[in-house]
């Protein structure tokens, strides 16, 4: 927040020319209420978030599209350059040029990219098309790790997996060669990608879970709650939102958004379009982010209308010609005028887990450490003893010049030392003989880590 206001009142000041400026003072000039911003990118920030778009490299070349996108945007998710079929093409072979021009474009001027994505069913290559088995889920592991590697410290967050879930009813799995892998799939791409990378954000992306009642967006709220309870490492759901007659903007969509929030990932509008452009429904998708703490940002499919997937929808926020379409004077004032609320724990969507009593079992805690040089992550297994507890803490003395630099799914105490990490909101519930997981990443050597358990 502090933040915020600083860049506000820095934009206040450089937005006085001489005369004016040298007549109030600098003092003065700060002290000056914050102007409204003028772009997408400048005006989420100012709320903590940011404003992307979808970028096709092959356009990078026209100067009406560069124009508006380092004008307006300050984060980038490659169109279609980071699939599995544009990054390797031919099995084993990787191919980042095209995926490579975006993030240096995107990087040298200060936005921030989006990785999409690493694991789904579509836009495979042929010879990935034509595996099964053991030999596809190892193919895919490879690709996974390989990839999230390539780009290791480039990449925010990535949609480590798309569009697993089936449309309709059934609330089930999408039928595809890597589903028929085993339903582990997705959490072993997940563990991979943290693997490879771990201070990117792993999100689960998908269409058609916007609306909190479907049973798409049911199904993909359960494996989420399953994976954050189970330690699986996931720090993001991505909603694409694209909206249309068919699929339009539900008026539930703030509790889908906060629902997600609550199992404490974070929320990411990944694919925003609507058909027609309506101002007031963009309005609504914007305010609904900005009312969510854990609403991190928004990417829009496209530039101008032309750039879109679904052109003829006239889906996005600029014409064609690149003018400014009322919809994207909405969305500006939206961003100006939001708020945002301090973090709250929205009201409990499932009933709570009834608490059991804690019992004489205590706890263990085990580590297993993947090392490179120069840093390590830390992935630690709490396990109860002979009954439930409710919560716990584990005590970690790291080796000299080891320090911490990123976390999940535990509170910690201190980055050096003897490091203390206790249990976050969701995780501090464990049945007797069950296991949560957290980690950490740290710079430095781990040696041998001895961890000791306290339960609650
Ligand atoms: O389909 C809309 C989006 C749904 N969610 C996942 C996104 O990854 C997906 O993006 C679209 C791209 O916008 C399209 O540009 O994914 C499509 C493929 O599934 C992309 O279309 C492909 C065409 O199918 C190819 O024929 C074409 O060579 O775009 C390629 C590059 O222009």
């Amino acid at each position: 927040m502090r933040n915020a206001q600083w860049k506000a009142a820095s934009r206040a000041a450089l937005a006085l020319t001489g005369a004016s400026a040298l007549a109030a003072g600098m003092a003065m000039v700060l002290a000056a209420p914050a102007a409204a911003g003028t772009t997408l990118g400048a005006s989420a920030a100012e709320q903590g978030r940011y404003f992307g778009a979808a970028v096709a490299a092959n356009k990078l070349s026209d100067s009406a599209y560069t124009t508006i996108l380092n004008r307006e945007f300050n984060s980038v998710t490659p169109e279609n350059e980071m699939k599995i079929d544009a990054t390797e093409p031919q099995q084993g072979q990787f191919s980042y040029g095209a995926a490579d021009q975006i993030v240096n474009h995107a990087r040298s001027r200060g936005m921030q990219v989006r990785g999409h994505t690493l694991a789904w069913h579509s836009q495979q290559p042929g010879w990935m098309q034509n595996m099964s088995g053991t030999a596809l889920r190892q193919a895919m592991l490879n690709h996974v790790t390989q990839v999230a590697t390539h780009f290791r410290g480039q990449v925010v967050a990535w949609d480590v997996v798309n569009e697993a879930f089936a449309d309709g009813s059934s609330g089930a799995r999408r039928d595809s060669n890597l589903q028929r892998t085993g339903n582990d799939w997705i959490e072993a791409a997940f563990r991979a990608a943290r693997a490879a990378d771990p201070g990117a954000k792993l999100c689960y992306n998908d269409y058609n879970t916007d609306d909190w009642t479907h049973a798409k967006t049911q199904a993909v709220y359960t494996m989420v709650r399953d994976f954050k309870q189970r330690g699986v490492p996931i720090d993001c759901v991505g909603l694409q939102s694209h909206f249309n007659s068919g699929s339009p903007y539900p008026g539930n969509y703030r509790t889908t958004l906060s629902s997600f929030a609550a199992l404490g990932v974070d929320v990411q509008i990944t694919e925003l379009d609507i058909e027609g452009a309506s101002a007031a429904t963009y309005r609504s998708v914007v305010q609904d982010c900005l009312a969510v703490a854990r609403c991190n940002g928004i990417t829009v499919w496209g530039i101008r209308d032309s750039d879109s997937w679904r052109a003829s929808q006239t889906p996005l926020l600029f014409t064609s010609g690149g003018a400014k379409k009322p919809a994207y004077d909405a969305v500006l004032a939206a961003l100006n005028n939001g708020t945002t609320p301090p973090p709250t724990t929205p009201p409990p969507t499932t009933p709570p887990p009834t608490t059991p009593p804690p019992g004489p079992g205590g706890c263990t805690a085990t580590v297993s450490v993947n090392q490179w040089t120069g840093g390590f992550v830390a992935t630690v297994k709490v396990t109860a003893g002979s009954s439930a507890i409710s919560s716990w803490a584990v005590t970690i003395t790291l080796p000299s010049g080891a320090t911490v630099t990123n976390a999940w799914n535990a509170n910690r105490s201190a980055d050096a030392g003897t490091t203390r990490w206790t249990n976050v909101a969701y995780n501090g519930q464990v049945g007797a003989g069950q296991s949560a997981e957290f980690g950490f990443q740290a710079n430095g050597t781990a040696g041998g880590l001895t961890p000791a358990c306290a339960a609650g």
